[in-house]
């Protein structure tokens, strides 16, 4: 497997970092995950886009413009011979000494991986998922944008561990309202009343393509779709309930806080969002 390391293609017993990386350190970096499906990336330049945007949020300066980060993905593919992958682009503030102080990293480090992708098993979204309503509040918009893809994601871990401990695979996070905010790496969506709605990202989730793509792919098929807050009720009471990420796309929800979702499967609209969007998935994308 060959890493693009810093400019270079590596192997991954040579693709190492620094111990005095603040990426490792602080988590003070920005990343990415992407997919390429039969030779094509898709949404390439979204996600570089909210890369860029990220960096900028944490004021981190790019190694490359987002032609060259473009170029660096593209040449990872090809190195590897990856026609289907799950891409992971990682941009850290770079090496420093022990103290916070981002001056004292003079070069941003970039990586790029790209491997085999791990999927839920098919059952899970034929059958539809078993989810949580976690403790761990999503982080406040007002101390870290939830918008900033960074790689302190502590809080979600703390999300997933106590899913773990709740034996399922995926933890709703609320906000500190208490509105639904989002899971630990996948968006949320329900079906209420006939329409499709997904909370706001601005008040504590991540910008998700895959969410993006779904909000799209709805108005093409003229499903009425909004993004606005809702509590734990609107989802005991939807007719259905889905997921949405780069790994697992759209994935049907089931049961929520042991409670079935409508009729307890995956619902029709679930089920038409997740062919066109395999669809799509199939037709466009940036060739590698
Ligand atoms: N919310 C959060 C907090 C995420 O990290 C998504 C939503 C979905 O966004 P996209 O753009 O992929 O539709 C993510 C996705 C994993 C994993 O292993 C997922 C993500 C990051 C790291 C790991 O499932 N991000």
């Amino acid at each position: 497997m060959k890493i693009w390391l810093d400019g270079k293609l590596v192997e991954k017993e040579q693709a190492v970092v620094s111990v005095f990386d603040h990426g490792l350190l602080y988590g003070d970096g920005v990343f990415e995950g992407i997919r390429a499906y039969n030779g094509r990336v898709f949404r390439l330049d979204e996600h570089l886009d909210r890369l860029c945007d990220s960096a900028r949020a944490i004021m981190l300066k790019m190694p490359l413009d987002q032609a060259g980060i473009k170029q660096a993905v593209l040449d990872t593919l090809r190195a590897n011979g990856l026609k289907d992958a799950y891409i992971r682009l990682v941009v850290t503030r770079g090496t420093g000494d022990l103290g916070l102080d981002p001056r004292k990293c003079p070069k941003a480090t970039m990586f790029v991986i790209a491997d085999r992708i791990s999927l839920y098993p098919e059952e899970a979204y034929t059958k539809g998922l078993t989810v949580a309503t976690v403790s761990t509040r999503r982080n406040l918009p007002v101390a870290l944008d939830p918008r900033i893809k960074s790689l302190n994601y502590l809080n979600n871990i703390l999300a997933k561990i106590e899913a773990n401990n709740y034996g399922v695979p995926e933890a709703i996070m609320l906000n500190a309202e208490g509105y639904v905010a989002e899971c630990t790496g996948d968006n949320l969506f329900i079906v209420r009343g006939g329409r499709l709605l997904t909370p706001p990202t601005a008040t504590g989730a991540l910008e998700g393509i895959t969410r993006a793509t779904v909000l799209e792919l709805a108005r093409g098929l003229n499903i009425p779709s909004s993004e606005e807050n809702f509590n734990q009720y609107e989802i005991y009471t939807a007719e259905e309930c889905f997921l949405t990420g780069t790994a697992a796309e759209l994935i049907p929800v089931v049961t929520v806080d042991t409670r079935p979702i409508g009729t307890g499967k995956p619902g029709p609209v679930t089920l038409k969002l997740i062919d066109a969007f395999r669809e799509l998935t199939r037709r466009e994308g940036t060739p590698v």
